[in-house]
């Protein structure tokens, strides 16, 4: 791919106007409890299709999830997108554009994008990029933060080369402990902690955590991170930093506000109010599924033949299998899969993509739909390879990060 010699020009700016928001597509309803959730869908912003708009300014774009139904990649204009702060360069000469590698290591390097390129093997994956926070609009009671629903991820094969090779050029110090990550991207404020990232040494060192200069064959997205990004496949896409541009090795933990304040979970129990409790910060991503042959609440016939498939994906390891239960009645509540449940139905699993893509899962059998029924609940649990399930209750954490329990879809019957 011809990277070198080429500007980016993204057009009108990546923060839209909010006028442009008007010439929209209508509004998508997200199902979120506790709060108004109705968001527009706009084709208008660069190098995107049609996207569900949580934010313009730093844009904050959703997923719509019947694009999860149409292919386990999801394509690159459908790629959700997320940026901390909205002072993102609109145009990136990629003449001019270089990479640092300096701090505990003994040569300093600043790499061209050609230079980069060439300092290894480069390797192709299918990943799910997923935020942190996808889903925290579905917590109970509200937490602050983005509103998404289950739009903030997607799925894409990733090139690049390996980060440990690009380490290796610089030569990585006896006393390294971090590696710390920045972009392009700037705070609006002077004071406002730069969006900047660390990886513990291991893990930047790993086969498959890569600098990724290519998303499904083609060059990323300006919005995903042109033309470089971080790619830590399994963990959450917090530490995915985009426009990367900065690497720094360090010799102690990273105490800045986004490994230490930010991006942390609760390891005790916590309720809302709670304080000083003691943290981790988010790391590998656990199992998930999801139906995507229906949508929640959609409406089916009695008498009809119901043809159930969806995508499931293992966190930071590959899908065992998928469970599908389904009940007939009124519509139930979000809760523990009952101990009477019926014998789940018999699940399929699709072409694999490598162990940290989307998986997709076909129902082997047509689910009939009684003419007696109100409605129907589907519940959808994956294990992973490691034998982690999906759990069916979760704790609450006051930042909605990692969520992945069983998630029930309700189908109305007409
Ligand atoms: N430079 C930069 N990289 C970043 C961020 C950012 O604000 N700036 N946000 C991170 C977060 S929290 C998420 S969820 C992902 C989103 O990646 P995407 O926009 O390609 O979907 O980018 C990550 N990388
Ligand atoms: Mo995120």
């Amino acid at each position: 791919m011809e990277l070198d010699r080429r500007t980016l020009i993204a057009g009108a700016g990546l923060g839209l106007a909010g006028g442009a928001l008007a010439a929209g597509n209508g509004l998508v309803d997200l199902h979120l409890p506790g709060g108004p959730s109705e968001r527009p869908l706009t084709p208008r912003f660069p190098q995107k299709g049609d996207m569900i708009v949580q934010r313009v300014r730093p844009p904050l774009l959703e997923t719509p999830f019947e694009v999860f139904d149409q292919g386990t990649i999801t394509p690159n204009d459908r790629h959700f997108v997320r940026w901390h702060y909205s002072d993102i360069p609109t145009s990136i000469d990629v003449a001019s554009y270089r990479i640092a590698v300096h701090g505990a290591v003994k040569a300093p390097q600043s790499l061209s994008l050609g230079e980069l390129l060439k300092v290894g093997e480069h390797i192709e994956f299918a990943a799910v990029n997923q935020c942190a926070g996808n889903g925290r609009g579905l917590f109970e009671p509200r937490v602050a933060g983005a509103q998404w629903a289950n739009g903030a991820m997607s799925n894409a094969k990733w090139r690049g080369v390996r980060l440990r090779d690009v380490l290796d050029k610089a030569g990585v110090g006896a006393d390294a402990k971090f590696v710390r990550f920045k972009g392009l991207d700037k705070p609006l404020v002077a004071d406002a902690p730069h969006f900047i990232k660390s990886l513990p040494l291991d893990k930047a060192r790993a086969d498959d955590t890569i600098l990724a200069f290519a998303m499904n064959g083609e060059a990323l997205p300006v919005l995903n991170g042109f033309p470089l990004r971080l790619v830590v496949p399994g963990w959450f896409s917090t530490y995915w930093v985009k426009m990367l541009s900065d690497i720094e090795v360090l010799t102690a933990e990273d105490d800045n506000f986004w490994m230490a304040k930010a991006y942390r979970m609760p390891t005790v129990p916590v309720k809302p109010g709670d304080k000083d409790f003691p943290t981790v910060p988010v790391t590998a991503m656990g199992p998930r599924s999801f139906v995507t042959s229906h949508a929640d609440g959609a409406v089916v016939r009695a008498g009809e033949q119901l043809r159930v498939s969806g995508i499931a994906f293992g966190g930071d390891c590959g899908v065992k299998e998928v469970s599908l239960w389904v009940e007939a009645g009124k519509f139930l509540a979000e809760g523990p899969i009952p101990s009477d449940a019926p014998i789940p139905y018999p699940v399929s699993l699709q072409a694999d993509d490598g162990k940290f893509g989307f998986r997709k899962w076909v129902c082997d059998t047509p689910i009939p739909v009684s003419n007696v029924l109100e409605g129907m609940t589907l519940r959808t649990r994956c294990t992973n390879t490691d034998g982690v399930a999906q759990p069916s209750v979760q704790a609450w954490n006051p930042s909605g990060y990692a969520r992945n329990l069983v998630e029930p879809i309700t189908l109305r019957v007409a």
